[in-house]
């Protein structure tokens, strides 16, 4: 199964560590499309050579692929939401993880949609059951 995992980039890069550990985990369920959102030294202002037009086509040419999404939308993300949208109006399984202990408010727009899954958690080990019982309905 093709898994797109979606985390902050230019919303900001503070979560990376965490987005590594779950596309590790996600790793034992498919093939993560989106890998160097983990990757720590992709930085929030840095330029990894693509034109934005290309990074927008061929993401969304992922993501239209895949399968299921998982996205980590606690660090708020233009860009993260904008793939939520997509991925729903195409009709994919999205699961979203958000952290409230970070003193962040939920979007009313992700809490309230019906068609998403959002898991409130506080650390890494906690995703693991929500993540594998998401998946595993759809291996
Ligand atoms: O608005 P954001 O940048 O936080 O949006 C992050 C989301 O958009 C991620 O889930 C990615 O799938 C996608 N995305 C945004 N920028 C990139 C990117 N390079 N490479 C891959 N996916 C991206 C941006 C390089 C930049 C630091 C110059």
């Amino acid at each position: 199964m093709k898994i797109y995992f979606a985390g902050s980039i230019r919303g900001g890069r503070e979560d990376a560590a965490l987005y590594s550990q779950i596309i590790e985990y996600l790793k034992n369920f498919g093939e993560v499309l989106t890998e160097h959102i983990g990757d720590s030294s992709l930085t929030e202002l840095g330029d990894d050579g693509y034109s934005d037009r290309f990074i927008h086509d061929r993401d969304l040419e992922w993501l239209l692929s895949a399968g299921v999404v998982v996205a980590e939308i606690t660090t708020i993300s233009v860009g993260v939401g904008y793939e939520i949208g997509r991925a729903v109006a195409a009709g994919k399984k999205v699961l979203c993880l958000f952290r409230p202990d970070s003193g962040r408010n939920l979007s009313a727009m992700i809490a309230g949609c019906p068609e998403l899954e959002v898991l409130r958690y506080g650390n890494f080990d906690e995703t693991k059951s929500a993540i594998s019982a998401f998946l595993e309905k759809r291996i």
